[in-house]
């Protein structure tokens, strides 16, 4: 007999994968947590029923959430990511030589402890030295924080229950608060397909906080649509400036995507300018 695992990814759209097995599943105190094994995709992270991470398309997602604004940075020493408990963020915030210490603040300490199990490649680096971790609700952690980070990242999930307040005003103002001069943060912001309200309020509320705000789009076959966008306010530096050239391995990142990210179609400069 097949199994699928299905994730209702609008009312009146679903992607579903067929998998092996499913390797782990609890109720933790946030919500339900899946890995399962995919054909497709590899090992899958799937979090109330909505896909967040595989082994196979991740490093998309990662690579641009991470070094689009640690390459706009002039120098990245202090970085904080909030949410992204399977690591793959932290993993390539690394790589930037500049950066001393991550402040990883993740709400759910079971997603740290099955993705160390279950994503080995995705969270390998999680206990890199350079790596503070706090099991922490990342709102509180900003809004305590002052003039501390060179950039932040929130590496969330979707907009639903406590998680809409990482996507309004007053958490964009904690966030400018705790960047540091030339600072930057980015969210991801979901997709200009599926999401098309939260895409442009989020550009809104952002550029209501931040001197520069830009959207810069990917291409993430398990999320909806596949077209994914991620929204970055600066202090100064101009997010969409690349750098010459990239010293470290990655499979999606060039200087040349990270300027042509930026290249919006017109559906969606439509959808910002509405
Ligand atoms: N619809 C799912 C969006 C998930 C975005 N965050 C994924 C976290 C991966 N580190």
């Amino acid at each position: 007999m097949e199994t699928w695992v299905t994730e209702n990814q609008t009312k009146n759209m679903r992607l579903s994968l067929r998998i092996k097995k499913i390797l782990h599943h609890e109720q933790t105190e946030f919500q339900e947590l899946f890995v399962v094994d995919t054909y497709e995709y590899g090992h899958m992270l799937v979090l109330d029923g909505a896909i967040q991470t595989t082994e196979q398309d991740e490093f998309v997602y990662h690579e641009l959430i991470s070094h689009v604004p640690l390459f706009a940075h002039p120098h990245p020493e202090r970085v904080c990511v909030i949410g992204g408990g399977d690591g793959g963020t932290v993993r390539e915030v690394l790589k930037h030589p500049s950066v001393k210490e991550i402040v990883h603040v993740e709400i759910d300490g079971a997603v740290i402890e099955a993705s160390k199990k279950w994503l080995p490649t995705i969270s390998c680096a999680l206990d890199d030295p350079r790596v503070t971790t706090l099991v922490k609700d990342g709102l509180v952690h900003i809004r305590e924080a002052e003039n501390e980070y060179d950039v932040i990242i929130i590496d969330s999930s979707d907009p639903v229950g406590p998680g809409v307040q990482l996507f309004e005003v007053p958490f964009y103002r904690d966030c400018y608060k705790a960047l540091r001069e030339n600072g930057l943060m980015v969210a991801q912001t979901e997709s200009p397909w599926s999401n098309k309200d939260l895409v442009a309020r989020t550009f809104r509320n952002m550029g209501s906080v931040f001197p520069v705000t830009k959207i810069y789009l990917g291409n993430v076959p398990t999320y909806p649509s596949g077209l994914w966008s991620f929204t970055c306010g600066s202090k100064g530096p101009d997010p969409a400036a690349a750098p010459e050239s990239v010293s470290f391995e990655t499979k999606y990142y060039t200087p040349q995507v990270h300027q042509a990210a930026f290249a919006l179609p017109r559906f969606v400069q439509d959808l910002l300018e509405d």
